[in-house]
């Protein structure tokens, strides 16, 4: 449940934009000061972005990257810029070695403990699959027929396995949707259902309003398909959930936290029906560029910045032009990030540690260290010195807390929960930079329990 302040402004009042196209970022009516703001910030973010690239001409997380890209300028994968081919190359043949490791899941029977296994491994998830499925189809390839593929039947079956397993992750699920029907895939009435189910009293979702904006996309995006247009468990699942979002807006015109803030407004944009100044619009962007780094980075975070970017030109992911497939290009240039290095003398801090296991037990310690130390090289240093054990995968956002002692997070049912005393933590271990007298703590924790916005 969600703990906004209450919806004053009824859902039956919002009035109707003006028909018209627009390409400002709170349509046609954006003040010049924060279109141009906007304007700027996204294209720092891109170059940003653009410098996150590997040697393999890939992102750390190549499909949401270049997803984010594409999106927010239909034009900038042509066949004359070599640069984004060889982005979209690096897309395919990460997607078709992801493909052929996972085959034995898609393709052959495989047991239940087998299945959960796969789950929080390197392997493809629905919801990743989902990614590349967008990415693909945003950058004009046949998703039904990606090197004899059918990326559609894949992601099917994915989802269907998610449902018999009791969903719970609705960002992942709702991202299905969305590839779905973006691809104009046939959407089996199911998905609808999972989705209305999940739906707290409230409007919201588990796991907070990051989930709730993707779903208010994906619902949006069935209401426009011409066999859900008047659905009556398509309209009251969107309506609830646009609700709740609209109730959880802060006075600065922010949602919580950057993401949340950036999916929300993604999530309001694509409701057509709503005008820009019912949700603030201009407020929210505002409060979104002052979030920036001086780098152009948000949060200094691949994950995030790509997360931000669609919000900066007004753009979601329920409406992926594909109408330039064809078109001729425009050569973009890459320009390199300066690096700064802001080594200079560190102060020495304590940090204490503290593991609550499942049945209330726990073990303390306690670390010197000097600050602007990451939590993961402390806890890799104290695991060094003691005999606590963690284990820490890498991944797009970072470290992730799988396990402590071998107890490991059991996916789809428990995780490691991380707090500074009763604050839980807003970012993940790798980004977290404790300060002298924090007091962390590592919870075992349902994955329904979760309380960022
Ligand atoms: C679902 C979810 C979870 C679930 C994932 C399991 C499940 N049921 O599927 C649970 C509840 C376990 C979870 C935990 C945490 N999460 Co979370 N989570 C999300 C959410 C809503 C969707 C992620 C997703 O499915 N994406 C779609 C799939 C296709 O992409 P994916 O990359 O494969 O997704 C995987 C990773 O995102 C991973 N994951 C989820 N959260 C985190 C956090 C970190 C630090 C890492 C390394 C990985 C990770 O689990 C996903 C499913 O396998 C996002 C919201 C968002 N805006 O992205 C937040 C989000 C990613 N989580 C966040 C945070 C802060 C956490 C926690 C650190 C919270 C805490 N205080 O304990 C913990 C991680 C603790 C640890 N042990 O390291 C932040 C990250 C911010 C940042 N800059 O790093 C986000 C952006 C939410 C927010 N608005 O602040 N999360």
């Amino acid at each position: 449940m969600t703990d906004c302040r209450l919806l004053i402004l009824a859902f039956a009042t919002v009035s109707c934009v003006v028909a018209g196209n627009t390409d400002k970022v709170c349509g046609p009516d954006t003040t010049a000061a924060t279109e141009s703001a906007a304007r700027e910030a996204y294209n720092k973010a891109v170059e940003w972005l653009k410098s996150q690239q590997t040697d393999q001409w890939g992102w750390e997380n190549t499909p949401s990257v270049l997803l984010s890209l594409q999106l927010t300028n239909p034009e900038w994968f042509n066949r004359e810029d070599l640069e984004s081919q060889l982005n979209v190359k690096q897309l395919e043949i990460e997607l078709l070695a992801a493909i052929s490791k996972r085959k034995n899941v898609y393709y052959t029977k495989i047991t239940e403990s087998e299945e959960e296994d796969a789950s929080m491994s390197d392997e493809l998830s629905p919801g990743q699959l989902a990614y590349y499925m967008l990415a693909l189809h945003a950058t004009c390839h046949n998703v039904t027929d990606f090197y004899g593929h059918n990326l559609t039947h894949l992601l099917e079956h994915g989802m269907k396995k998610l449902r018999i397993k009791d969903v719970n992750n609705y960002f992942a699920y709702s991202l299905g949707v969305l590839a779905l029907c973006n691809t104009k895939s046939k959407i089996e009435r199911i998905h609808i259902r999972v989705l209305h189910k999940g739906q707290e009293d409230d409007g919201g979702y588990p796991h907070g309003r990051d989930s709730t904006a993707m779903v208010v996309m994906a619902m949006t995006c069935l209401s426009q398909l011409p066999e859900f247009t008047d659905d009556v468990m398509v309209r009251l699942t969107l309506r609830k959930g646009i609700r709740n979002l609209l109730s959880c807006q802060e006075t600065d015109g922010g949602f919580g936290n950057i993401h949340t803030s950036a999916l929300a407004a993604q999530a309001f944009s694509a409701v057509h029906e709503m005008l820009p100044a019912t949700w603030h619009c201009e407020d929210l962007i505002m409060d979104i560029v002052s979030d920036q780094e001086e780098s152009g980075s948000y949060g200094d975070h691949l994950m995030t910045t790509m997360q931000v970017l669609p919000s900066l030109v007004g753009r979601h992911y329920g409406n992926i032009d594909t109408s330039r497939c064809h078109k001729k290009p425009e050569v973009e240039q890459s320009h390199g990030e300066d690096f700064i290095d802001l080594s200079a003398f560190k102060k020495t801090i304590s940090v204490s540690l503290t593991v609550v296991y499942k049945n209330g037990s726990n073990d303390s310690f306690s670390v010197s260290t000097q600050e602007e130390q990451s939590l993961y090289d402390i806890m890799l240093a104290l695991s060094q010195e003691t005999n606590v054990t963690f284990d820490m995968p890498d991944s797009a956002w970072g470290r992730y807390l799988l396990a402590i002692n071998e107890v490991s997070a059991d996916s789809g049912k428990f995780y490691w929960r991380l707090y500074n005393k009763e604050e839980p933590l807003s970012v993940g271990i790798e980004d977290y930079l404790p300060e002298d007298g924090d007091h962390v703590y590592f919870k075992y924790t349902p994955v329904t329990h979760s309380d960022y916005p």
